[in-house]
């Protein structure tokens, strides 16, 4: 019994989230698989693209307390164009069972670094996100005409709920490298603007972000604008050297 009860209470602790700063937060390491594709995109007339490889080793969201207009903390992946953007996947999970979620759906033109303008827009409703390492893939439509480099991301309103009880998005942690971004805000303890999420979580290959598209030419180039690598933060080094 006692062996049991200390198995339960190192699998509470492995489970919890695990705050690296007051603001960033994480679900894994583990092996997260998805279990479910929500939505009805007609994907026999579309070209899927995603850079995941199929497990996701851990999960990311920003706290509600820190998100701001017009999209800090929100996620975004890269990808090669130009094409004609028809529609995109999200893989997320939860903390505990999240019944739903509002959230915003973005593609953006290539900026300097990582995402620039803003070409469409659309407010969404994720559902029944089942709990960590279970992972479900949400499929939407969104439009947009993009060029050689283009982006997909989400952003969690933070009036309609949020981080940690609302979401976190799958990361791969170990797949083909892809173009992961994450937009930190002033005074979170890092570089402000689109930054490669391995600053704040550590390695990361890409994000569970994937998209559709219509008369792909260069879909699935690498945009190959990957973030320059940084510094370890403090906190990484004190996981390295503890
Ligand atoms: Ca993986």
């Amino acid at each position: 019994m006692r062996r049991t009860n200390s198995l339960a209470a190192l699998l509470l602790l492995l489970a919890a989230p695990i705050a690296a700063d007051q603001s960033c937060v994480q679900l894994g390491p583990g092996t997260g698989l998805c279990s479910e594709i929500q939505g009805d995109l007609p994907r026999e007339d579309l070209v899927y693209w995603e850079s995941c490889d199929g497990t996701f080793e851990n999960a990311y969201c920003w706290d509600i307390l820190v998100l701001e207009e017009p999209y800090y903390g929100g996620f975004a992946e890269g990808f090669g164009g130009p094409a004609e953007v028809a529609g995109m996947r999200i893989y997320l999970t939860s903390m505990e069972g999240t019944a739903s979620d509002d959230v915003d759906l973005y593609v953006w033109t290539a900026g300097i670094p990582g995402p620039g303008a803003v070409v469409a827009v659309v407010p969404a409703v994720v559902e029944s996100i089942p709990v960590w390492p279970d992972v479900v893939a949400y499929d939407f439509d969104i439009s947009a005409d993009v060029g050689n480099r283009f982006y997909v991301g989400i952003w969690d309103d933070p009036e309609q709920g949020g981080c940690p009880w609302s979401w976190f998005i799958a990361a791969d942690q170990n797949g083909p490298l892809g173009s992961p971004w994450t937009c930190i805000g002033p005074d979170w303890g890092y570089p402000t603007g689109w930054q490669d999420p391995s600053i704040v979580w550590g390695s990361t290959n890409s994000m569970g972000l994937g998209v559709y598209v219509r008369g792909a030419a260069g879909i699935g180039d690498h945009p190959g604008d990957r973030p320059a690598p940084h510094a370890p933060t403090w906190g990484q080094i004190k996981t390295v050297f503890s």
